[in-house]
């Protein structure tokens, strides 16, 4: 069974997921209106990866004896600069991410909990492919600068890029 300690934690990661969710939601709703809409395919779809971060946590949760707690939804930001600001604020946000999965990880090894140790690995993985995909496009972003036609075709090819589940 998972401590109070162990449950409060990772219920507070279910919220941060929420939150990723809700942010990158508003990310793909900002970038559609603007027109890009294969950039704004591919944030829909890491919105709902998101969610799926989210709903494995409370399902681990309440099957460890633990409650799962559905957090309030809070408003992210709506408005961004342009596609640059959008992609460095998903990779400071993986960043976020990644320190506090980091933080959990360090609380099971203090509290003995090698179940719940096991299960985290899966998104201590994850994070390592979301910091490397967003600063991947970063990178291309850079190499594109103020290009339209370039800014065009990446637009294009983020349609079609596959997130991971
Ligand atoms: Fe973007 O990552 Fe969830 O965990």
């Amino acid at each position: 069974k998972l401590s109070t300690n162990t449950e409060k934690a990772l219920n507070e990661q279910v919220e941060l997921e929420a939150a990723s969710s809700q942010y990158y939601l508003a990310m793909a709703s900002w970038a559609d209106v603007q027109g890009y809409n294969g950039i704004a395919q591919f944030l829909f779809r890491h919105s709902d990866e998101e969610r799926i971060h989210m709903l494995k946590l409370l399902t681990f949760i309440n099957d460890r004896g633990g409650f799962g707690v559905v957090p309030a939804l809070k408003q992210p930001p709506l408005e961004f600069k342009n596609i640059h600001d959008i992609f460095e604020q998903v990779l400071k946000h993986e960043i976020l991410v990644s320190t506090e999965i980091n933080k959990l990880v360090d609380l099971c090894l203090q509290e003995k909990d090698y179940t719940t140790h096991t299960f985290l690995q899966w998104y201590v993985n994850e994070q390592i492919e979301e910091e490397k995909m967003a600063s991947k496009i970063l990178d291309k972003l850079k190499l594109i600068g103020e290009d339209k036609g370039g800014l065009y075709i990446f637009d294009r090819d983020m349609g079609a890029l596959r997130t991971e589940d």
